[in-house]
């Protein structure tokens, strides 16, 4: 398949015959985190030093404002200044808007048929942190949370749970005063919560300072098991609402939940059924 049958592909809404990802090595990282806190420009570092190691790296971009060759794409793409030329990069925007039957589907869609075309490795960027975000990342196998110097949006991310999510969580911006404070803080929250807790990394995407440690915790990121059980749920949850929007009765089951003819459990008991 050459790149515009690849583009048309992803864009049609088929579903190719995928087996189970989840237990292969993981392919799928998702790097989520509020806007302008360098997401993009760390995804270049890493895109480039896996095309380094051979990989063939394709981008998808969750950008909630752009259609999908919008203005955005070009922002992003000089942005992203390794990302311009070679055979083993792949970049494409999705919008947000109007996807049939929701974007954690299409996105999964998309990814198998990626990774079913040789694409070794496939990095989905997206804003960070409320909950249809979290069923966005809920598609990657592994999730890098990037926070910033300001503290306000790791109190975000906090509330919507991305943390828990999250495989690694690197602070970038080293190079701003603030970063440090921020990273420490984010390591004793995590030192409080049960269980494995994820590393903290500082880096700066400007200065390189800190990237081959994130890129080393990246390429050491467990490999022979399936995700974490909070990104389990979140996918779990995304495929079920999916699945009842998209049932064929669902309007019915609207109107008659609107006009009291049904009750939640009928509604629910006839959605359920194939
Ligand atoms: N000072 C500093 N600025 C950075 C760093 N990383 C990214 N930026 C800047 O932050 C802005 C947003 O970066 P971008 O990667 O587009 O953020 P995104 O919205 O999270 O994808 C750009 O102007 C970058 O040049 C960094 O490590 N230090
Ligand atoms: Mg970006």
């Amino acid at each position: 398949m050459d790149r515009r049958e690849l583009a048309r592909a992803l864009s049609s809404a088929d579903s190719i015959d995928a087996p189970a990802r989840e237990f292969e090595p993981w392919r799928v990282l998702g790097v989520t985190g509020p806007p302008g806190v360098g997401k993009s420009c760390l995804v270049d570092r890493i895109v480039s030093r896996w095309l380094e190691q051979g990989e063939r790296v394709a981008i998808l971009a969750v950008d909630p404002s752009s259609p999908i060759t919008g203005g955005a794409l070009l922002g992003d793409r000089m942005r992203m200044a390794s990302v311009d030329t070679g055979d083993n990069v792949f970049f494409r925007s999705i919008a947000t808007r109007n996807v049939p039957g929701g974007l954690p589907t299409r996105l999964n869609r998309m990814v198998d048929l990626l990774v079913h075309e040789g694409w070794t490795r496939i990095i989905i960027e997206t804003v960070g942190s409320g909950q249809s975000e979290i069923r966005i990342v809920s598609v990657a196998d592994r999730l890098i949370l990037v926070e910033g110097p300001a503290r306000g949006d790791i109190i975000q991310a906090e509330k919507a749970g991305v943390l828990e999510l999250a495989d690694l969580i690197v602070v970038n911006k080293s190079d701003l005063p603030g970063a440090d404070r921020v990273a420490e803080e984010i390591h004793l929250s995590l030192n409080l919560s049960d269980g494995e807790s994820a590393p903290v990394i500082l880096c700066s995407a400007e200065t390189g300072f800190g990237i081959d440690e994130m890129i080393a915790a990246i390429n050491n990121l467990p490999n022979a098991r399936g995700p974490a059980i909070a990104r389990a749920r979140e996918r779990l949850l995304a495929t079920h609402q999916e699945y009842l929007l998209s049932h064929p009765q669902y309007a019915d089951v609207l109107k008659g939940l609107s006009e009291g003819r049904l009750s939640i459990e009928e509604a629910l008991s006839i959605l359920q059924r194939g």
